[in-house]
């Protein structure tokens, strides 16, 4: 009765087969582990009478050793088996998967356009702190003691008397260079800016600016309008056209806000310039003589022009884009279509 289990059992391992890991484990399962038939054969020692126990651990026993070495032979083919397939699986013929290259942020590539525009025409880059003084960011740019800038609902405060805040425009960068530096100055400030504003498609709390200075002996109006028209033509297209309409700013005399013809329509009116033919792209001035003077530049000898523009509002124009939080959402549907750029 025994015999025969045993013998078919001997027989099973003999025919047994594994041609993978999965059945390898399943032939450890059913012949190895203790609740493998093998390991059932040594539990049902204790039903058989005494005097037969020898004669059945020799059996049991050689049953085992079988079972055991039959394991080690299907180890070693699948091992080996496995180690033939990773080498022929190895293609070095085929195509690289999809490498997911990114690309430049559409506000990053319009402030490189921007910055190599001005540095081929001599200006240098600076930059600041964006936690600014009172000094740096009002005071010396000849902003009054009641101007609204200054109020909490407009300016980000982190501290009060002495005041400290998040700069509101990177004119505070010029200050800097205008205190530490002599004329020629020819300087171009570009960064992060922060104003207390609700968030909507046309404006928000953080936003980049550029603010460009050119301060030097016999600086006029003329080389204002001259650069600008150059930026607008390099920027936009050798058709573009540029307006200076007369504006105010608290750290310019005279000041003047720049148009430039409408991309879209071409100046013939549309949605965009709303019938006007024109778009504004920023302000503009002579640096009023109290700022050079604050900033320790003599404004008797001395004269310069300063304009500022804002960064998202020349990529919108540039790219036709509707809405400001685009540049914030990160949404990938948004961002890949800039991905040729560089
Ligand atoms: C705008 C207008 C402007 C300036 C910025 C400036 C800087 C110094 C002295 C005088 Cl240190 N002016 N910057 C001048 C005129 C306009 O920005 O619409 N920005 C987005």
């Amino acid at each position: 009765m025994h015999q025969e289990r045993i013998e078919a059992i001997k027989r099973e391992i003999a025919k047994a087969d594994a041609g993978n890991p999965e059945e390898l484990e399943a032939y450890r399962i059913n012949y190895i582990s203790k609740k493998s038939v093998v390991g059932e054969l040594f539990a049902a020692m204790r039903d058989i009478p005494n005097e037969q126990k020898r004669a059945y651990g020799q059996l049991v026993n050689e049953v085992k050793q079988l079972a055991e070495e039959k394991f080690q032979e299907l180890i070693e083919k699948v091992n080996s088996s496995a180690s033939k397939s990773k080498s022929t699986d190895l293609d070095l013929t085929l195509p690289p998967s999809n490498i997911h290259v990114g690309g430049v942020h559409p506000l990053t590539a319009t402030r490189q356009r921007i910055i190599e525009i001005f540095e081929r025409i001599g200006f240098n880059l600076s930059e600041g702190p964006e936690i600014e003084d009172d000094w740096h960011n009002f005071t010396a740019l000849n902003f009054p003691e009641n101007h609204p800038a200054r109020e909490m609902q407009d300016t980000f405060f982190l501290e009060k008397n002495p005041d400290i805040a998040l700069r509101t425009h990177t004119s505070s960068v010029q200050v800097r260079v205008m205190e530490n530096q002599k004329p020629p100055i020819r300087t171009l400030s570009p960064g992060r800016v922060f104003r207390n504003e609700a968030i909507s498609a046309r404006a928000h709390c953080i936003f980049h600016q550029v603010e460009g200075l050119y301060v030097d002996e016999n600086v006029g109006f003329a080389d204002l309008k001259n650069t600008l028209y150059h930026f607008a033509k390099e920027m936009f297209g050798k058709e573009t056209k540029v307006r200076f309409r007369p504006s105010f700013f608290p750290f310019t005399e005279p000041s003047a806000e720049i148009d430039i013809s409408c991309q879209l329509c071409g100046g013939k009116g549309c949605n965009v310039c709303k019938g006007t033919g024109w778009v504004e792209i920023g302000g503009s001035g002579m640096v009023d003589p109290n700022v050079l003077e604050n900033c320790g530049i003599d404004s008797k000898r001395y004269t310069g022009f300063a304009f500022g523009m804002g960064i998202e509002r020349i990529a919108m124009l540039k790219y036709q884009i509707k809405d400001l939080r685009l540049f914030t959402e990160n949404d990938v549907r948004f961002l890949k279509q800039f991905r040729s750029m560089v």
